[in-house]
């Protein structure tokens, strides 16, 4: 069913507790912990507790929790990184270079950031 824990999915199993994640920040909905393969010196993915496959999907079926993830990706980077600009990044399918599906947003920043993106 929508929204609930896949036994096969690795965000689930942090969200469990069942694999370990370095988390800076957790809310009823949420979790933010730093990606194990850092793109930028502040590399965080928060995600929603509730299992959805993408953030297109994440909002669609659960608005309120998507709308949770994005405050919190907010509050994240200005803890990790203060008023310097930051970006958001969510990945959507496979072809855009999404590997966990998952819904997670990527907080990058400490650095510049090129437009177009890669
Ligand atoms: O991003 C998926 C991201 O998840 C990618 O940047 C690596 C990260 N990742 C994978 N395994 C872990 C663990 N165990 N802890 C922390 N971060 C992890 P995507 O947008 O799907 O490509």
């Amino acid at each position: 069913m929508a929204g609930e824990p896949q036994a096969d999915c690795l965000f689930c199993k942090i969200v469990k507790g069942e694999v370990p994640a370095t988390v800076v920040k957790e809310t009823a909905t949420t979790l933010a912990f730093r990606d194990i393969n850092p793109q930028a010196p502040v590399h965080v993915l928060v995600i929603p507790k509730v299992h959805h496959p993408d953030a297109a999907s994440l909002a669609a079926a659960e608005p309120a929790i998507a709308a949770d993830v994005l405050r919190e990706a907010g509050e994240v980077a200005l803890q990790e990184n203060g008023d310097s600009g930051f970006r958001i990044v969510f990945n959507t399918g496979a072809g855009a270079g999404q590997t966990v599906f998952h819904a997670h947003a990527h907080v990058l920043g400490g650095r510049g950031f090129n437009w177009p993106p890669g």
